[in-house]
């Protein structure tokens, strides 16, 4: 049993200037949590609703003093109850909000009591949070021997670069899975060689997206995949052997009236997937995600039968860590990839659920940072607990990504994942 003796939040600035909640919560054994939730920019439709105060005149509209009340409200309400789990926890959240997308608490507010609780509750047990996370698991999974690999945003369009070029994000992922040091140490070489590339062929420094991820005027979709290419084989690196390229189109952002905006085109779904099609040919490609836009089932389908046995189709703003949605995806053979992101879903518990629902389908699991990020790095401990395949922070730059490559360089360096001290980890 956890008691609730204390439960606060306030506004912090993300990695973009804006407003965000941090919560810190202490539990009546004197053990406390503080987490910082995230925000996107390139958000789902589907997505739990993220609480904003709508001034126009503090922040453009994008405070968050209306969440920090929200926490004072769930404070007011479960304060001083014993609580026996997460889940229940969770589910007296979801209840006190009452509505089905968040939007009375805001997902902001109760995403970071939700994770505030499981710091907490893992400083009681004296665990690591990685190791809570992954005691949270009711699928039977077992505790995790490796950590997931890393998939490097190394080149950035659409919403989070200006809309320079159609594709949000042309990724790195290194191969095979070697120690997450080495791969770290190739992903930098690959950055490395970005911003000579740039230099050389734009004439320009490197200027960088919300992610950190280089963004020189491409002519076209093409040329971001093939100098992606060209960077990573002038970092001495074989395509389908050390690296692949993953690319997250985010389709919802250049689909207007039923056609795909692509290189001053108007494309159909199945010509948007032929492309696909060609670049999986063309380039060592890992996985697309958000190839179509978040309602477009049937190009959805089209896409997983085309490219589904050999790519993984990934599902971001199509799913929204969302069961019901996830389901449907399944049942419809729409994806075959579930892209992990806890506040487009509100509760640990209900993205657990999405986790474990994706993984008895035999879907391949990819947990993922926010555009706007914080300094917080639970999300490293989360993805290790809970067995992601992979974890997508963003670039290698700038401290709110860093935060999270550098628990994973920690956990690696530490056991049961690595040779150095055990207890630490
Ligand atoms: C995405 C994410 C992270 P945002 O689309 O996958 O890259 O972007 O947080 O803006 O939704
Ligand atoms: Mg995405």
């Amino acid at each position: 049993m956890f008691t609730i003796d204390d439960l606060a939040a306030h506004e912090i600035l993300d990695s973009r200037g804006r407003p965000t909640v941090k919560a810190s919560l202490l539990l009546s054994s004197g053990h406390s949590g503080t987490v910082s939730v995230p925000s996107g920019a390139s958000t789902g439709i589907h997505e739990a609703h993220e609480l904003r105060d709508g001034d126009p005149q503090r922040y453009r509209g994008k405070g968050c003093l209306k969440a920090v009340n929200s926490v004072r409200h769930i404070r007011a309400e479960a304060a001083s109850r014993p609580w026996r789990s997460q889940q229940e926890l969770d589910n007296f959240l979801i209840d006190l909000d009452g509505t089905p997308n968040k939007s009375r608490l805001g997902a902001n507010a109760v995403l970071a009591v939700s994770l505030a609780f499981a710091r907490a509750v893992a400083g009681a047990k004296g665990q690591s949070l990685w190791r809570h996370f992954a005691s949270l698991r009711t699928d039977g999974a077992s505790m995790p021997a490796q950590l997931p690999s890393p998939t490097i945003n190394l080149f950035s369009g659409g919403v989070h670069a200006g809309k320079q070029v159609a594709l949000q994000d042309v990724l790195v992922l290194p191969l095979p899975a070697r120690p997450i040091d080495e791969q770290m140490a190739a992903m930098a070489e690959v950055y490395a060689c970005a911003v000579d590339l740039i230099a050389r062929d734009y004439g320009q420094r490197n200027l960088t997206a919300d992610e950190g991820g280089l963004a020189p005027p491409f002519k076209n979709t093409h040329e971001m995949l093939a100098q992606a290419d060209s960077c990573c084989r002038a970092a001495g690196l074989e395509p389908g052997i050390d690296y692949r390229l993953a690319i997250d189109a985010a389709a919802s952002h250049f689909h207007v009236d039923g056609r795909y905006h692509v290189d001053g085109k108007d494309l159909s779904a199945g010509e948007l997937v032929s492309l696909y099609r060609i670049w999986c040919r063309d380039y060592p490609m890992h996985s697309i995600e958000d190839g179509l836009a978040e309602d477009d089932w049937t190009g959805w389908q089209e896409l997983c039968a085309e490219l589904g046995d050999s790519t993984i189709v990934l599902g971001d703003d199509l799913l929204c860590t969302n069961p019901n949605r996830i389901r449907r995806a399944a049942g419809s053979a729409c994806a075959n990839a579930l892209l992990l992101k806890v506040n487009q879903i509100g509760t640990l518990s209900e993205a657990q659920d999405a986790l474990e629902l994706a993984r008895g389908y035999g879907w391949h699991v990819v947990a993922s940072a926010r555009s706007g990020e914080t300094e917080d790095d639970w999300l490293a401990d989360l993805a290790v607990g809970w067995q992601a395949d992979n974890i997508k922070v963003g670039s290698i730059t700038q401290s709110e990504r860093l935060a999270k490559y550098n628990r994973l360089l920690y956990l690696g360096n530490h056991k049961p994942f690595g040779s150095g001290a055990g207890r630490l980890a």
